[in-house]
């Protein structure tokens, strides 16, 4: 491959968006879908890939997708890479941007070395992977694909409770046109995803890249507990309905249940906990708390959830207080396509292999067409956290991987017109 300047960097392209988005009293960064900061990085996105010679196409569901054309082959499959650009409320730097700027760089040094695809070559930035707007992650490869029915994702609602209804429409979506489309879906042959690692695999294996092997069923619950507002000073313990003391037993109870479940790997968490009004003298009348529940096992996470909502309810009903319990997604396990594996093996050597825990837009399009994931060493294995992070070095051995496999899978360099699939019309 060329030599690469400093300009071209996965590094430099981080420093350029590095001051969007940042987020002063959480530190780290919150780019939510279509908010001021993920609109100014999609905005970035685009003309980085207008100016690599991509033809940027907004897809209907708020993803963004910059096309390598012309080729031999206009109509075959095309080879799709990329991730996204929106980030968990106060999240890191990498998550999301590092694959998409992987896949801006690797095409930039196949277009810089002559390459020239003898099948389409896209690179996509997918909307709200992290569900930190409207609470479903995913969302614009799950509309894509009909993972999730369009009018109940329309009727999801922000913290403002503004509905994603009139979010997109205001950022010139036709809300009406959101859902399935399966001409665009028809055109992916392949989608492979490049993301800085969220844990510590490739750190004790002491590699910068590993391949992806799948990801764990996971979901996310919302417990809305109901009680009686009241003063925190004048009403009396007897008399109180606090939704805060049975919403403080879910939180211990999903510690509780997933360490008995650890066998299965099983992991629960309270992030995020909403009590309303939220005054600090008074008692709260409703609270709402967000769970999330995963394992290898998809029965495991629905038993811990079960024993969470069981405790919580087992609390609810000793303060006088209502449990609703409401399921906000589920992600059902995703194996990446094993020959696609085996293919990206045989390009790039024996690399790790990794399973994960986090969701990927890769796991939603993997139920769809063959799909693979690369991950990039993170040194803290720290992720949804400021303290995220990938090393320069690492980051470029991401992006050499990256060409390496997307310059296979996306054919000849002109001369012998293979048609880049594995010869058996497979990955
Ligand atoms: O939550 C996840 O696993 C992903 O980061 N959206
Ligand atoms: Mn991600
Ligand atoms: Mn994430």
């Amino acid at each position: 491959m060329t030599a690469v300047s400093d300009a071209a960097t996965v590094a430099s392209r981080l420093r350029a968006i590095e001051g969007v988005g940042r987020d002063r009293r959480r530190g780290g960064y919150s780019r939510h879908v279509f908010t001021t900061a993920e609109r100014e990085l999609r905005e970035w996105f685009a003309e980085r890939a207008a100016a690599c010679g991509l033809d940027v196409e907004p897809d209907g569901n708020g993803n963004v997708w910059a096309w390598w054309h012309p080729c031999p082959r206009g109509d075959a499959p095309a080879v799709v890479t990329g991730s996204h650009l929106d980030s968990v409320p106060g999240g890191g730097a990498f998550d999301g941007p590092l694959g998409v700027i992987s896949a801006l760089c690797a095409v930039e040094r196949l277009r810089a070395s002559g390459f020239r695809p003898a099948r389409p070559l896209a690179v996509v930035a997918f909307a709200e992977e992290e569900g930190g707007r409207f609470g479903v992650p995913c969302l614009g490869s799950r509309l894509l694909t009909g993972a999730i029915e369009p009018g109940s994702a329309l009727r999801l609602t922000d913290g403002d409770g503004d509905t994603l209804a009139d979010v997109a429409a205001r950022a010139g979506l036709r809300p009406e046109r959101m859902g399935p489309d399966a001409d665009l879906l028809a055109r992916i042959g392949v989608f492979v995803e490049l993301h800085v690692e969220q844990g510590r695999g490739l750190v004790d294996l002491d590699s910068p890249v590993a391949l992806g092997t799948s990801i764990d069923p996971h979901g996310r619950w919302r417990l809305s507990i109901t009680g009686r507002g009241d003063h925190a000073g004048s009403a009396a313990l007897a008399d109180r309905r606090d939704p805060m003391v049975p919403a403080a037993h879910a939180v211990v109870a999903a510690r509780q249940a997933a360490r008995a479940a650890s066998h299965d790997g099983a992991r629960a968490t309270v992030g995020r906990l909403e009590p309303s009004p939220g005054g600090s003298n008074a008692i709260a009348s409703r609270v709402d708390v967000w769970l999330d529940a995963r394992s290898a096992d998809g029965n495991v996470v629905r038993q811990v959830v079960a024993e969470v909502c069981a405790a919580a309810g087992r609390s609810a009903e000793q303060e006088g207080c209502e449990l609703e319990v409401f399921a906000e997604s589920w992600s059902e396990a995703t194996r990446f396509d094993p020959l696609l594996r085996a293919r990206m093996r045989g390009i790039l050597g024996d690399l790790p292999e990794l399973a994960t825990g986090a969701g990927h837009d890769a796991g939603v399009l993997a139920a769809h067409v063959p799909a693979g994931m690369l991950y990039v060493r993170n040194p803290t294995g720290i992720s949804h956290a400021p303290a995220e992070h990938a090393e320069p070095e690492d980051c470029e051995s991401g992006v050499e991987a990256l060409t390496r496999v997307l310059s296979e899978l996306a054919g000849s360099t002109g001369a012998d017109g293979a048609d880049g699939t594995g010869g058996n019309g497979s990955w």
